[in-house]
């Protein structure tokens, strides 16, 4: 039975049964009895169903459950994802774009009676905190329980979503998917920011089908917030407080897994908490952003759980994010010990259980199986190496308190980066917004195992926003110069860090981790005007001394951070020489608007460079 009064979630969701045709329709109103009842469902499936969860030892890892993916749809996919706007310039160049007349027209067929012999779930959820001025409503229709108690974590789930819409509205997310064959010949996650509709098909990979994530938080809210004045990011949020006690909020926007989740929980270094320093985690990933009523850019985090990727997670590189695993999660593609049906992945420590069931499901001695050499060159994995962990934001040592805050946070500075080998030094402060947005168009970065495709090959990747602008990239860069001016001189400050920078041995030259607190330092010490930087032909960097080393001076000589911190002229005219070939040929030539003010940054930084 339905569970709102709201005629256009209603007559929607009868269209979808009606296409879709479902033996029967389930409202999730998100309470526990029923959550418990499909977790009985989804375990009591018989081995070898593609759908089945396992719970795991309930002692050591309570409420905790385990699925495996195919292995053909382990990742986002972003050559199968579409924004349909009504014309292509519309997209812009950096998405796959489809007439939305067509890409109906094309779908359509393949949800015809899909759900035959299924149960259709019905999800009402909240992107943001429930009340908060910031949030937004989406519901999705779903045949997959993996998807229902994902969204449960990942969200704000349930009937008490519906209240934020009210009986009238018809503003919120209708999101259709269905798992339906697991054909990756005809999977497609595609977006129609117009009618603020999501269809995804024939995947049941986290990224394709939480539909709030990816798909809404990003794709269809970056182009809600152009027409409504308010930004969605691919950013993580924190808060740093100072030993006087004020914590002073920090975005920061990375690639996929090139380390937001840890940053994000970062802990201070020993030096830095015995002062008094404390990390607040508010998100790891999306940030929405509206200036507030002081006119300060306010973030709030639309999730409410952490998708994060599972290997390379352990005790050291981020106990909080462990922590968050140890109840109430969900593991996907990880591997199991056998021994006392636990998880493990690579990284998590130096055991691999020798009573293992990879990725895959084949039963195996972890040791022997990490010990052959696979075609890559590289040892073979038990766990997937984009495998995941979902996990409540509630179980994060480190959640902020102001986590549920309707209003969101003030932020004062805004960070991009990328895995950049050389060039790009280990922290810049841009001159102004402008250059900010500049800088932000020129994120690129080594790509990893969180989509579909080569790794480790340089990629340009906007604001780490490329596969998740919902419209013309350029009319993206025109919207971030429209926020500056708004904002006017209450605009965060806008920096750049590069955690893995390598020497001529090709070894990082920065301990990354905890010790990113110092860069951040340095950072909040710009915000305040508190300290002074060299003015140099990329922007604001560090005057010497002014990184704390103390602790890690063995392995931060002086002259390592000389290297941390060079600005190579002549690395850096090829990186503009580079830029101009991509603002040009990648952009401008396939249908991208770039701004005057960001052709003009590429003049004043080559000037600079002289
Ligand atoms: C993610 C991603 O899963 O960016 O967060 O790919
Ligand atoms: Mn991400």
């Amino acid at each position: 039975m339905s569970l709102t009064n709201n005629p256009n979630v209603n007559k929607w969701v009868d269209e979808m049964v009606a296409l879709t045709k479902p033996d029967k329709v389930v409202w999730i109103d998100g309470s526990k009895e029923q959550l418990d009842a499909l977790t009985d469902e989804v375990c009591a499936l018989p081995e070898g169903n593609r759908d089945k969860m396992y719970r795991l030892n309930q002692d050591k890892l309570p409420g905790c459950l385990y699925h495996r993916t195919l292995p053909n749809d382990v990742a986002r996919v972003e050559d199968r994802t579409f924004i349909c706007t009504p014309t292509k310039e519309e997209a812009g160049p950096t998405n796959n774009w489809c007439d939305p007349a067509e890409m109906y027209a094309k779908l359509t067929p393949l949800y015809d009676g899909v759900m035959k012999g299924r149960t259709m779930y019905v999800i009402p959820y909240s992107m943001g905190p429930i009340g908060s001025p910031l949030a937004k409503v989406g519901v999705e229709i779903t045949d997959s329980i993996y998807v229902v108690l994902n969204m449960n974590i990942m969200t704000r789930m349930g009937k008490a979503a519906f209240e934020n819409l009210g009986d009238t509205s018809n503003d919120f997310v209708r999101g259709l998917h269905s798992k339906a064959d697991v054909d990756p010949e005809n999977r497609y996650i595609v977006q129609f920011p117009q009618d603020n509709t999501i269809w995804s098909i024939n995947s049941a990979y986290g990224g394709n089908v939480l539909l709030g994530k990816k798909c809404f938080a990003l794709r269809i809210a970056s182009y809600q917030g152009k027409n409504e004045g308010w930004m969605a990011e691919h950013m993580l949020i924190l808060g740093v407080k100072k030993p006087d006690g004020e914590v002073v909020y920090i975005t920061a926007a990375f690639p996929s897994a090139c380390g937001k989740t840890n940053l994000a929980m970062l802990i201070p270094p020993e030096g830095y908490k015995k002062a008094g320093y404390e990390v607040f985690t508010v998100g790891d990933d999306i940030a929405w952003m509206k200036p507030g009523e002081d006119g300060r850019l306010y973030a709030i985090n639309p999730e409410n759980g952490f998708f994060g990727v599972a290997p390379g997670t352990n005790e050291k590189s981020n106990y909080n994010a462990l922590a968050c695993t140890r109840k109430n999660a969900i593991f996907t593609n990880v591997a199991l010990n056998n021994a006392d049906n636990t998880v493990w992945w690579e990284g998590l420590d130096k055991n691999p259980p020798e009573d293992a069931t990879e990725w895959k499901g084949a039963k195996v001695n972890g040791k022997e199986f990490t010990s052959v050499i696979g075609a890559d060159g590289k040892p073979q994995k038990l766990a997937h190496p984009n495998s995941r962990f979902t996990a409540p934001a509630a179980n994060c040592p480190c959640v902020s308190p102001e986590f549920n805050n309707p209003k969101g946070v003030p932020v004062s500075a805004i960070i991009f980066g990328g895995r950049r080998a050389s060039t790009t030094p280990l922290v810049y402060q841009s001159f102004d917004w402008t250059h900010g947005t500049y800088i932000g168009s020129a994120v690129s970065s080594e790509t990893t195992a969180a989509a579909t495709g080569a790794v480790g090959v340089l990629r340009h990747d906007p604001m780490a926003m490329k596969p998740f602008i919902g419209y013309n990239v350029g009319d993206y860069w025109a919207h971030w110069l429209e926020m500056g001016e708004k904002l006017g001189d209450k605009a965060p400050k806008i920096f750049n860090v590069n955690w893995f920078k390598q020497d001529e041995n090709g070894n990082f030259m920065w301990p990354g981790f905890g010790d990113n607190m110092r860069v951040l330092d340095w950072i909040i010490k710009r915000c305040e005007g508190k300290i002074d930087a060299d003015e140099t032909a990329i922007g604001y960097l560090p005057k010497k001394g002014d990184i704390n080393v103390e602790g890690i001076e063995d392995e931060v000589t002086p002259e390592v951070m000389d290297k941390l911190l060079a600005v190579d002229k002549d690395l850096w005219k090829k990186e503009i020489t580079e830029m101009r070939r991509y603002y040009k040929e990648d952009i401008a030539d396939k249908g991208g608007h770039i701004p005057e003010a960001l052709w003009a940054q590429l003049d004043k930084i080559e000037a600079r460079l002289g």
